[in-house]
């Protein structure tokens, strides 16, 4: 089974359109893993999908993007979904990055980070993390520097996605420096 395209399909479902799978996430993201696989069973490619693949397919990745807990499954980053997930807030590392293509720097240094097509900014703990998002846009990313300690303080909240990306509502440009 090709784990990493079934990981795309289940970030399509989890993240962007769970209603073309009949699925409904409730406040936190979280569907039953039973209703997932009677919607993945009806298309011949994911015929025989099981608990075990997902589990397996969590296992193998290289980046945390889908949790199991209970009989059920979420998405931890990442949605686009109409009605925003309910995340808890949390504090962040005191200096977080976001990779982006120089062409996005100017609008961002005068808008702030805004959350575009997603529900939440997505930042990273690492610069190479950083680096790694920014490389989907752009082979020379700019990698900014988040004041996120200083945000914090100032009553901005913080959420955690993964060990590696953390999320806000809208970081205002006086936390981010540029190189
Ligand atoms: C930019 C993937 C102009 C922002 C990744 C980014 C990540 C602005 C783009 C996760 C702006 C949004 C999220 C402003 C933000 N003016 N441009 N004011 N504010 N932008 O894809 O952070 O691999 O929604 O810099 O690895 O790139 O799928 O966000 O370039 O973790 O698991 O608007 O998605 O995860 O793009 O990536 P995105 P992102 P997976």
């Amino acid at each position: 089974m090709d784990l990493m395209k079934l990981s795309k399909e289940l970030s399509y479902a989890l993240r962007h359109a769970p209603w073309e799978y009949e699925l409904e996430l409730d406040e936190e993201g979280w569907v039953e893993i039973s209703q997932l696989l009677v919607a993945l069973h009806e298309s011949p490619q994911w015929k025989h999908v099981t608990e075990a693949d997902l589990e397996k397919m969590i296992a193998v990745s290289e980046k945390k993007r889908h949790e199991i807990q209970a009989g059920r499954i979420r998405a931890l980053y990442g949605h686009s979904t109409p009605h925003k997930i309910a995340k808890l807030s949390a504090t962040p590392p005191e200096t977080l990055y976001h990779g982006t293509p120089l062409r996005a720097v100017e609008s961002i240094m005068q808008h702030g980070l805004q959350p575009r097509q997603r529900q939440y900014v997505h930042l990273s703990a690492d610069m190479e993390t950083a680096t790694q998002v920014g490389r989907r846009r752009d082979d020379q990313p700019i990698i900014l520097t988040i004041d996120a300690a200083k945000a914090a303080q100032d009553g901005i909240r913080f959420y955690h996605g993964n060990e590696n990306i953390w999320l806000a509502d809208h970081i205002p440009a006086r936390y981010i420096q540029q190189p």
